[in-house]
Formats: structure tokens, C-alpha cells, sequence
């Protein structure tokens, strides 16, 4: 906690020095304590020069996804007013759902340097080298019914869309409903998670996970990250705001109903719109054209047989 408050006492006086005296009278410790808490930063990879007579000032801080990095400037109205940074959790969307459990309000981003137990859907895994990507989960409170909440998914990777081609400047399309490729490779998934009642939707945990400075030997089969495509590393820090900010603006539009914006941004971006796709959902596979997604962000599928179906999840494999 003191080094929080240290950390934005540097961030106060950006391109200054802060004494010593001044540190250790705001903060109730002695200058020697001080010392030792720039030592212990220094430790955790922030580089702080000292001068006997202007006091300590930070060069540089790690690129590392914690609360005071990421809260820093950071305009937004509900999404990440309150961040839990964990250096390792099981899976950051478990951390949210105990945290919306314990009344959390929605906005709460949890994010994690590395999961032990990242997952997809389905019970399938997400790998999450520590340090490389980026892990989050943010708690959401709309009042929607249950099946309003898929749009979560649809404006969660919007979201992550926009924020790679703002960027980085990456062709990132999305790839109905929850995968988000550059190149045709995976870059990003989302896992939305409801706490409802029949007619009642009590939470959403927004679970997303990106491949920020991955290397290709880390990632799996069908995967790729933005350090891959683009051949230089990313700030994962300067990144995230991105992404919590573009959030923030989905999740305004999105709960003032305006759905079809959504839609027709998610549409503007698609991977797969009129192109042969075969979709798997509740062990059945169909094929055919992919004609739209509908103002719920289900997709219409033109059947060989001529007919329409409309598919509300599944896993979406691209046909040649
Ligand atoms: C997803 O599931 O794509 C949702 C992934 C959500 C991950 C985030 S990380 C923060 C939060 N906390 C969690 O525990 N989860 C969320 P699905 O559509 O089922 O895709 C899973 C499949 O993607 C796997 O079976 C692999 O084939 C592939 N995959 C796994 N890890 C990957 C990675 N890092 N990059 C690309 N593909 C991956």
C-alpha cells in the first residue's frame, strides 16, 4: 500500500523529483523507511535515481498490469474505477465472480500477470503465459434479461478489436461470437459468464484474454499475438487502458439500448459474414453461407437446404 502512494506521488510530479522529506512527512515513516521502499521498487523492475539534495525521481516503471499503472489517467465512468492487479490467480473471471458475490459493485476490473487455471468455454483452457499477455475479467450489473446478455460477448470483442487496430494498427476482425483474429489466427477470446435467475440477470463476469507480447513458441496451434504479427513489443499497461476505455463506451451504448450500433460496428469487422462457415453448438455441427448477425447478435445462417437458421453460440470454423 505505501508503495501505491509513493508510485503516485511520482506520478504527481511526473518529470520532477520528490525529497525525501516530503515522502516521509506525507506518509507518517521515517526517511530511512523511505529508502528501503525505493529499494524494494527497484527490486520489482521501476528504475528511481536518487539526488542527495532533490530527492528520488522515476525514470521508467515496468510494464506490468497493476492497479496504480492502470488507474493512472484513466477517463473512463464505470469500467476500472476500482482494479485488483493479482501478480497470479487460478482464473481472473473466479476472482471476479467471488468478488460480485461479496457485492462488488459492476465496473470492477480484476486482472492477473498470470493463470494458473485460465479457461474457455466449455470447460476448455486458455493459455496465459505469465508476464505476456493480458487477463482480465470486469463485473457487470446490467439490468437485462438472460438472453439480452449475449451482446456482452459481441461488444467485449468489438472492443478488443478496436483497441489492437487503434494500437497497433493490426487488421483485427472479430470472429463471431467470442474470438478475435489477426490474419486468421486467434489473437483473443472472451468468456462471458451470467449470474441469473430466470428472469434476471444478477452478474456478468466479462472474462478477456489477448496475446500481447507472446512469443510464437508459447502460443498454441492457431494462435498469435500481437508481438508476432507486428515484430516489436507492445505496452501491455498503455494497451489495457486502451481496451478499458473502449469498454466503457460500448458498455454506455450498450446499455442505452442502442444495440444495433453494436451490431452494425460488429458487422463492419467480421471474419466470417458471407463466407461458408460450419458452426458446432450442442453437438450438432451445421454448414452454410453466413449471412448476418440479427439486432440480438444471433447468426443467420443460409443452409444448403435454403432455409434460414438462426444460431445464438457456437464455434464457428471457416470453410475454404
Ligand atoms: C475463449 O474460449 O476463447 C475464451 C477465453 C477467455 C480467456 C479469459 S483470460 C481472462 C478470463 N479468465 C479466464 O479464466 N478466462 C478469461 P474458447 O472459444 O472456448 O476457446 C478456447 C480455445 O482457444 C482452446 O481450446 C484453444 O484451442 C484456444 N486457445 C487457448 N489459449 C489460447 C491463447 N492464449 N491464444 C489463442 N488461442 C488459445
Amino acid at each position: 500500500m505505501l508503495d501505491d502512494k509513493i508510485l503516485k506521488f511520482f506520478k504527481k510530479n511526473e518529470d520532477g523529483y520528490v525529497s525525501g522529506e516530503e515522502l516521509s512527512g506525507a506518509l507518517g515513516i521515517s526517511r530511512t523507511a523511505v529508502w528501503k521502499h525505493m529499494e524494494k521498487l527497484r527490486d520489482e523492475g521501476y528504475e528511481i535515481i536518487a539526488s542527495p539534495h532533490l530527492g528520488y525521481r522515476l525514470v521508467s516503471a515496468p510494464d506490468r498490469l497493476t492497479e496504480v499503472e492502470l488507474k493512472w489517467k484513466l477517463d473512463t465512468d464505470i469500467i476500472g474505477k476500482k482494479i485488483y492487479s493479482y501478480d497470479e490467480v487460478a482464473s481472473t473471471n473466479d476472482a471476479a465472480h467471488k468478488l460480485a458475490l461479496s457485492g462488488e459493485k459492476e465496473g470492477l476490473v480484476v486482472t492477473a500477470e498470470y493463470q494458473t487455471r485460465g479457461r474457455g468455454r466449455l470447460g476448455r483452457k486458455w493459455v496465459s503465459p505469465r508476464g505476456k499477455g493480458a487477463y482480465l475479467s470486469v463485473i457487470l450489473r446490467p439490468d437485462v434479461l438472460p438472453r439480452e446478455a449475449c451482446m456482452i460477448t459481441l461488444f467485449s470483442a468489438l472492443s478488443v478489436a478496436m483497441t489492437i487496430r487503434e494500437e497497433t494498427g493490426l487488421p483485427a476482425l472479430i470472429k463471431w461470437p467470442n474470438d478475435v483474429l489477426i490474419n486468421s489466427k486467434k489473437v483473443s477470446g472472451i468468456l462471458t459468464e451470467l449470474n441469473a435467475e430466470t428472469d434476471k440477470v444478477n452478474f456478468v463476469i466479462a472474462g478477456i484474454g489477448i496475446n500481447i507480447n507472446t512469443k510464437k513458441e508459447l502460443l498454441p496451434e492457431g494462435g498469435t499475438s500481437i508481438f508476432v504479427e507486428k515484430d516489436s513489443q507492445v505496452s501491455r499497461v498503455d494497451f489495457v487502458k486502451r481496451l478499458l476505455k473502449n469498454l466503457d463506451k460500448y458498455y454506455a451504448i450498450y446499455k442505452h439500448g442502442k444495440l444495433d450500433r453494436i451490431v452494425e460496428e460488429h458487422k463492419k469487422l467480421s471474419a466470417i459474414l458471407d463466407k461458408r462457415v460450419q458452426v458446432n453448438y450442442h453437438n450438432q455441427s451445421i454448414s452454410g453461407h453466413a449471412l448476418d448477425v440479427d439486432k440480438e447478435g444471433a447468426l443467420i445462417l443460409r443452409l444448403d437446404s435454403g432455409f434460414n437458421e438462426r444460431v445464438l453460440a457456437g464455434d464457428v470454423i471457416l470453410l475454404r
